[in-house]
């Protein structure tokens, strides 16, 4: 049996129901709710002591990171395959599959923090029940950026490199995909499965003009997005708490694009 540990908005959850779902695989949903610290309990540090989601729990074992289950889930379940099998296309999928955990990740965190996340987090727990929950965070990088987030907002020191890393990314795709389909191999890999959720993260804070000169981005995304794993694993998820945070963004009229252009341009 497979268990999935995660949160429907979390980009590295994301990662992981795309992969199940392009490989047909069927799941018990065990939803972390990250807004009430649920993936700081002491049951959940016992399978992850990272204190992060997801964990993917198979036949009763934890494995955890993102990027590592997604290689668990093609060794585990080889068919239909996510790995392309030429090994220099396989080296270029994982040179994809790194991206986040090289930083892309961070960067995604900075941009959503600063954006939406931030304000709503305050906003939920106060001042002083914050400072304990960021005080509980295992991974002290991590904790250090939130407390700077929730503090300057679109005024955190790193949020420019932040934004410019995932400008980095999409340029690397766009020479990509200029003349291929994809971004390694001749199908869908793990490397769309590691890359999407990031590109739908900033469509949701309505960020998407970031690539509204690379075409060949843009045509890739919506190719993906077409698929039946795109519905399944990110679309019609269901929304826990029945709202999102983009629902105040959009209800709001922000518009943050202008704001970031200037930093890509400084
Ligand atoms: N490297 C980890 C990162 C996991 C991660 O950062 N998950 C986020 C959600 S996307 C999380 O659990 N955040 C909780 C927090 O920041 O307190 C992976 O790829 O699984």
């Amino acid at each position: 049996m497979l268990e999935l540990y995660h949160h429907n908005l979390s980009v590295c959850a994301q990662k992981v129901r795309l992969a199940l779902a392009e490989k047909g695989l069927d799941w018990e949903d065990r939803h972390v709710d990250l807004m009430k610290s649920e993936h700081l309990t002491p049951e959940y540090l016992a399978l992850n002591p990272k204190g992060v989601v997801p964990t993917l729990v198979h036949d009763g074992t934890p494995i955890i990171e993102s990027t590592i289950i997604l290689e668990y889930l093609e060794d585990a379940f080889p068919e239909p395959s996510l790995r392309p099998a030429d090994p220099v296309e396989r080296a270029r999928m994982r040179v994809w599959t790194k991206w986040p955990d090289d930083g892309l990740h961070a960067a995604c965190g900075t941009v959503s923090y600063a954006a939406a996340f931030g304000e709503q987090i305050v906003a939920f727990h106060g001042a002083a029940a914050l400072e304990d929950r960021i005080a509980n965070l295992p991974d002290r990088a991590r904790a250090a950026r939130q407390k700077e987030l929730y503090e300057k907002g679109m005024k955190a020191s790193f949020l420019p490199d932040h934004i410019r890393l995932q400008d980095k990314v999409l340029g690397e795709m766009e020479r990509r995909l200029a003349d291929h389909d994809w971004l390694a191999g001749d199908g869908y890999s793990d490397a769309e499965c590691a890359l999407l959720p990031y590109l739908w993260r900033l469509e949701r804070l309505g960020l998407e003009n970031i690539w509204g000169e690379r075409p060949h981005v843009g045509n890739w995304f919506a190719r993906c997005k077409a698929r039946p794993s795109w519905d399944r694993a990110m679309e019609s998820y269901p929304k826990y708490g029945g709202h999102d945070y983009d629902d105040d963004l959009k209800s709001r009229g922000i518009d943050l694009w202008p704001q970031f252009k200037a930093m890509l341009a400084a």
